[in-house]
């Protein structure tokens, strides 16, 4: 008989983020942005249910810092006894962001959930019916860091048990986008008999080889601009001859980049009617927080930045869209001007230039903003940023820095 075991896979929760970049929007979108992440849990549990799965897994940073938020554990518990109720089992461990000893609440969750209580790589059993069915293996952060490989600790003992499924929260070895935790190569992942290696950390879904699945379902719920897009879990059926996957969307807000070219535009005023005339040809399906890049050939658009014409007219279109039933909202605005004037054409000798590109070149950028991070004040408020981040920041810098002293000819 061909048995089978059928669970969602999801990692990186990160209950109740703070989205502190969105702070100056209005309240009462700011509110609605600030209870996505439980909303997206609560998607979770009703696909769970609908689906009449086994099991679900969460392999790490259920919440988004240490301190566990009390709202969160227990929104997570309530979700849990949902779960309990129709007799779906949860086995969770916790990650970077969620590591054991930050944790400083006492929550306890229902009996249908199965916790990797330490950091060495265990198993824990699923029954279905009296049966063994499947062996589930992981382990959970005791410290902000793993650091060292732990895919020599997943061993299958028990070769009668027709589901070992391992969960994993990490990255792989030489990855430099992201914090690299207990790192692996697929190599040593696919070199062993599991079915499904369900990973975490990593807030991009991904299915990095098929056979076996070794997957990221990313994050539930996008916190930031570089977290675009529909964001979820998977749903997996695991049979002895084959393995399905498919993709549940959960996130409540989606973040959304978007460009638009208004090339034609020859005064300030006329970016409303392109903005608001290319909004209306999207189909919305849900609150979205666009991520806006105009287009444009000259450096006027930078004039209508530089006083303020821009951003009237960005506050008028979200006052409208704003109000939509299916709301959105511009809450970054960047310009992508084609022409520049070369270095010659500039009252800036091309040396200097040269220098100017060959310093951005060379500074990762953290130096500039450490300061402020390690300010006694400000790091009670602030995280540090990843290295993503401050990249981002860097090109957002070096991009305005050279359109200024290239195009400050025209003016
Ligand atoms: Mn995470």
């Amino acid at each position: 008989m061909d048995r089978e075991v059928t669970f969602i896979h999801a990692a990186d929760l990160h209950l109740d983020s703070p989205f502190k970049g969105l702070m100056d929007m209005p309240a009462d979108l700011f509110e609605e942005i600030k209870w996505s992440t439980f909303q997206a849990l609560e998607e979770l549990v009703r696909a769970a249910i609908d689906k009449e799965i086994d099991f679900v897994l969460i392999t790490g940073d259920l919440f988004d810092n240490e301190k566990q938020s009390l709202k969160a554990q227990i929104r997570l518990k309530k979700a849990f006894e949902q779960l309990k109720d129709q007799g779906i089992a949860v086995f969770l461990s916790y990650g970077n962001h969620d590591f054991l000893k930050g944790n400083i609440h006492q929550v306890t969750y229902p009996d249908n959930v199965h916790i990797f209580p330490d950091e060495q790589v265990r198993d824990l059993d699923f029954y279905k019916n009296g049966e063994l069915l499947a062996k589930i293996y992981g382990f959970s952060y005791e410290n902000r860091a793993v650091i060292e490989n732990k895919t020599s600790e997943y061993i299958i003992e028990d070769t009668k048990v027709p589901f070992h499924i391992a969960m994993l929260h990490g990255s792989i070895k030489g990855n430099e986008e992201h914090d690299t935790y207990a790192p692996f190569r697929l190599s040593e992942l696919t070199e062993k008999d599991f079915k499904y290696w369900a990973l975490g950390h990593i807030h991009k879904r991904a299915v990095l080889q098929k056979n076996p699945y070794i997957v990221y379902p990313g994050n539930i719920q996008g916190r930031h601009r570089k977290e675009t897009g529909e964001k979820g879990c998977y749903l997996v059926r695991l049979t002895e001859m084959e393995t399905t996957l498919d993709f549940i969307p959960l996130n409540r807000i989606e973040f959304y980049p978007l460009k638009i070219d208004v090339s034609e535009c020859v005064a300030a005023y006329q970016l409303e009617a392109i903005i608001m005339d290319s909004l209306k040809s999207l189909k919305v399906t849900r609150p979205q927080l666009l991520d806006l890049t105009l287009q444009a050939n000259d450096t006027s658009l930078r004039n209508w930045q530089a006083n303020g014409q821009l951003e009237d007219v960005l506050d008028i279109i979200n006052e409208s869209i704003s109000q939509e039933q299916l709301w959105r909202y511009i809450f970054h605005v960047q310009l992508d001007i084609k022409e520049r004037l070369e270095p010659s054409e500039t009252s800036f000798g091309e040396h200097f230039i040269d220098e100017l590109k060959r310093s951005f070149a060379e500074n990762s950028g953290i130096d500039y903003v450490e300061q402020l991070y390690q300010h006694r004040q400000a790091r009670k408020y602030l995280d540090l940023p990843s290295q993503e981040e401050v990249s981002g920041w860097k090109q957002e810098a070096e991009a305005r820095l050279f359109d200024q002293l290239l195009g400050g000819g025209r003016r």
